[in-house]
């Protein structure tokens, strides 16, 4: 039978959003370029997301309302650094007054660097794939750094680097005109890869080297593989090339980022489509909340010793009470892995507000709801059930999971 756990001391209990899903208007990014064009990818534009950029207090207010202590938010290197070498004091000021605001609520500030949008001028100089683009993204970094100068503790260097490098052989089959696979994603773009590897380590060094007392890590999408008998020889290249060279990357970090939503289970054909008879949700996952346990322990696994930080988990629904479900059984099976040991220091759902998925607004995964009109925020009843819990550190993780 499991116990109620008491969470440790310091656990960081938060919710999570990135700076092009939320604050509207990132003209300069290679997204809102990609937005527009004719792709299938792309059902609407970001527009004016649910504009954060303005309305951050008003998020922020909620959080630190709802009982939450922790915050994880994205800085946009596209309005940081508009032209190649040319830096705005306006941008970094006020990412500067959002982690300050972040503070006077009582939010602990998660600071990431790097979520899924470049400049243009840098996607169009060949993306990560392109030699010196290391050199660039540190460049950013050093700028930025009177943003978590102080207030900040921890720093994500590169939010989903597989989901990067996915995305980059995606649109290498689509410039090329090859056909897209039938099933599941491609491989990682290995060029992208080795890249955005080097890249995370520069950008350790750097943002240490500005800031010592700050805490890096990188947050990758983890898939809580699971390997059907006789499928071991069609699962290695896929476990390694889509997630095990990421975890093993984040070895000697100070912590290392859970990303975690459903699982893939693999055939020996490769790749299992969900289950018929499955739930799935608006993303089109299988609902498969105990992912979250898996991928702790599998992470860990990869990276021993390193701290984790559950830095996304959530579900994409219309039906506020599958979020409270889906997010309690998610959470006894994370307790289930910390009572064996796993060393998780924070929690941050996905997402605090309904926003902009990568093409759509269609699957939302808030915890507020955003008018798509008025930008109005209403917090549903899981923001409030979640939130509690971080003046309330205490989970009980149910029998049997
Ligand atoms: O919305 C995304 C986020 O940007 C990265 N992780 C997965 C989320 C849901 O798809």
């Amino acid at each position: 039978m499991a116990h109620a756990h008491h969470l440790p001391d310091g656990f960081l209990w938060g919710a999570s959003t990135s700076a092009h899903q939320t604050e509207g208007g990132n003209t300069n990014s290679d997204w809102w370029q990609f937005e527009h064009m004719q792709t299938p990818i792309i059902k609407e534009p970001s527009g004016d997301a649910c504009d954060s950029y303005h309305r951050w207090r008003e998020d922020m207010d909620l959080l630190s309302e709802l009982g939450f202590t922790d915050y994880r938010f994205g800085i946009e290197w596209a309005r940081i650094e508009p032209a190649p070498g040319e830096f705005s004091r306006a941008a970094i000021a006020h990412y500067r007054r959002m982690v300050e605001g972040a503070q006077e609520r009582g939010l602990r500030p998660l600071v990431t660097l790097h979520h899924f949008t470049t400049p243009r001028w840098f996607m169009e100089r060949g993306g990560w794939a392109a030699a010196g683009s290391d050199e660039l993204f540190t460049r950013y970094l050093t700028a930025a750094a009177p943003v978590y100068a102080t207030g900040v503790d921890h720093v994500c260097t590169i939010n989903e680097p597989n989901m990067v490098a996915v995305m980059a052989a995606v649109q290498r089959a689509h410039l090329s005109g090859e056909a897209p696979p039938t099933t599941g994603m491609p491989l990682p773009d290995g060029a992208t890869t080795e890249a955005l590897v080097r890249a995370h380590a520069r950008a350790v060094e750097t943002v240490k080297s500005c800031v010592p007392h700050v805490r890096t890590g990188w947050s990758v999408a983890n898939q809580a593989y699971q390997t059907l008998p006789g499928a071991e020889d069609a699962a290695a290249p896929v476990r390694r090339q889509w997630e095990d060279v990421f975890l093993e990357a984040a070895r000697g970090d100070d912590w290392l980022g859970v990303q975690s939503y459903t699982r893939t289970r693999i055939g020996p054909d490769g790749v299992l489509p969900v289950p018929e008879d499955a739930e799935r949700t608006l993303s089109g996952w299988e609902f498969y909340p105990r992912a979250l346990g898996q991928a702790v322990r599998d992470s860990a696994a990869l990276a021993p010793g390193v701290p984790l930080i559950v830095t996304e988990n959530g579900i994409a629904t219309a039906d506020d009470t599958r979020r409270i479900q889906y997010t309690s059984e998610a959470l006894d099976s994370l307790t289930s892995a910390m009572n064996d040991g796993i060393d998780v220091r924070g929690y941050f759902h996905w997402s605090a507000l309904d926003n902009y998925e990568w093409g759509r607004y269609a699957p939302t995964f808030g915890l507020i709801a955003v008018d798509r009109e008025t930008f109005a925020r209403t917090p549903k009843p899981s923001a409030a059930w979640l939130g509690a819990m971080g003046r309330r550190p205490i989970l009980s993780p149910r029998e049997g999971l």
